[in-house]
């Protein structure tokens, strides 16, 4: 479990607090700062505890950029996970983000590389949600060396490759 109480990238970065009231919103990222590997290796669950809309700041979807990742599109002036803006420019005229109404205790299941932002929350009310991000392979199945092998000879120079 990543937290609890806020809904946010990490309690210690500046956009940690979107779910409160007046606060900025965060950046568009995907989960996790590392590059990502090209299948779907890892799932995020998020558990609104209270109804969320577009008032409180109900979170931003960019539908399909999954398939992409993070990978070479992560702003290098930023310290963070966040998408570089030419690419947010670019996608938002292919497929614009929506930002879906959620009922509280829903589990919302996305694949961890999907592109999102939380949003200022409007209201007084805080905007708690639980996120989790779980992998979705055990590193020692044999499937899942298979896979980080197949991604590394396909992605990394022969010398940097390792055993997998
Ligand atoms: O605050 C939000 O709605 C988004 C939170 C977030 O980035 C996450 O759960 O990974």
């Amino acid at each position: 479990m990543r937290y609890l109480g806020t809904n946010s990238v990490s309690p210690k970065n500046k956009y940690a607090d979107e779910a409160f009231e007046g606060k900025i919103r965060q950046p568009v990222h995907c989960d996790m700062i590392h590059d990502h590997l090209d299948f779907p290796f890892a799932m995020t669950v998020n558990i609104p505890f209270v109804d969320t809309s577009v008032d409180n700041g109900a979170t931003e979807f960019w539908l399909g950029t999954h398939f992409q990742g993070n990978n070479g599109i992560k702003d290098p002036a930023l310290d963070g996970p966040w998408i570089a803006g030419e690419y947010l420019e670019k996608r938002r005229l292919e497929r614009p983000p929506i930002r879906p109404p959620i009922s509280k205790g829903s589990l919302l299941i996305r694949d961890m590389r999907l592109w999102h932002a939380g949003i200022a929350n409007e209201t007084s009310n805080p905007r708690i949600m639980l996120s989790m991000v779980r992998p979705l392979f055990s590193s020692n199945e044999a499937s899942f060396r298979q896979l980080v092998r197949q991604f590394n000879a396909d992605h990394l120079p022969r010398n940097k490759q390792g055993n997998g």
